[in-house]
């Protein structure tokens, strides 16, 4: 459905541009691989490029004057086509084909005159910088575009899920615990007593009611005793266990406060570093999730936050 520029365009455009052959123009000079099928195959390929182009909905403008100012710029600067222009190539190869006049029009000019040649070893960097481009996409990068840091209200925010700094009770209590209850209603609190509390380090899941996020994940984060009471391992599992809830719910959007770092006293730096390695973590394996939000609760959450996803960023 999309006219998005993907390798396999270019390739089209590269192996269609083989087929271009007449009298005039003889393209088999300068094609990019040597042909090996029989020209009817080539006919083929033709046909399902052109096809292809239709099911995604390619339109096909019918707009010579603009396609010759196209071409004439391709022709007076053709070190300035880039990846955006392939689309107009492709328009230009049809707009030709379907006129039944590419061999006499302005492309066979183009052809003729060698600066086909050109377009065409052009197009083959701009294929080479495209690979390129995707293989430093790396999975890091990409985990790091799936994760916000914000600075709100997390009750306030647009999410799948919303989760909750709660205790082992389930039923309530102040800080963003108190917040979500209270922007929730009242039902929330009855179907968390059905639930028969949680663990630290676990998490449970629960409707959202009055929330604009249509569920909650209730996780208990550790209280701060020093650090050498499991702190960080149980903090770590809090995200874990709140991002395999979410999974299993199908949730594309996540928004956390900073866990156990307020009523619990966590450290702030410490927490974040240790949420921000959890959930880069687990987006390294395929799930459902497509963006997790860190909520920050003030200017010293935001920047601790951002640091640690500097570093995270780069180890
Ligand atoms: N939105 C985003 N972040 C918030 C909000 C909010 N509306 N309100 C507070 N924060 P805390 P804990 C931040 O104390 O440390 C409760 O009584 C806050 O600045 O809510 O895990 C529970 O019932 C801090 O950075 O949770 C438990 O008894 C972070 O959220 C206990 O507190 C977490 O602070 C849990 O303590």
């Amino acid at each position: 459905m999309s006219n998005q520029i993907t390798l396999e365009n270019i390739d089209n455009v590269l192996k269609f541009s083989t087929l271009f052959s007449s009298q005039d123009c003889h393209l088999y000079d300068i094609q990019t691989e040597p042909l090996t099928l029989e020209p009817y195959a080539y006919s083929q390929e033709f046909k399902r490029f052109i096809d292809a182009i239709y099911a995604e909905n390619f339109i096909i403008p019918f707009d010579w004057i603009s396609w010759q100012q196209e071409a004439n710029r391709f022709e007076a600067n053709p070190e300035l086509i880039n990846l955006a222009d392939i689309s107009t190539i492709q328009k230009l190869f049809t707009s030709h084909v379907r006129q039944e006049r590419f061999c006499s029009g302005r492309l066979a000019q183009l052809i003729n005159n060698g600066h086909f040649l050109t377009i065409l070893q052009r197009l083959q960097a701009i294929r080479a910088d495209f690979i390129l481009e995707n293989t430093e996409k790396s999975q890091p990068k990409n985990i790091m575009q799936r994760i916000k840091i914000i600075q709100g209200d997390i009750t306030q925010l647009q999410v799948d899920a919303t989760v909750n700094a709660a205790n082992s009770s389930l039923l309530g209590g102040g800080g963003v615990d108190g917040a979500i209850h209270r922007a929730a209603g009242r039902e929330l609190l009855v179907e968390c007593r059905q639930l028969g509390g949680c663990e630290t380090g676990e998490a449970k899941i629960t409707k959202g009611y009055n929330l604009p996020a249509k569920w909650v994940i209730h996780t208990v984060g550790p209280v701060w005793e020093g650090g050498n009471q499991n702190e960080d391992v149980l903090l770590a599992n809090c995200y874990a266990n709140s991002l395999a809830l979410a999974v299993q719910y199908q949730i594309k959007t996540i928004a956390f406060p900073a866990i156990s770092t307020g009523v619990y006293s966590f450290p702030m730096e410490r927490a974040c570093k240790i949420a921000v390695t959890t959930v880069t973590k687990f987006l390294e394996n395929p799930n459902s999730l497509e963006q997790v939000i860190f909520v920050c609760f003030g200017q010293s959450a935001y920047n601790s936050y951002t640091q640690a996803m500097r570093e995270v960023a780069e180890t």
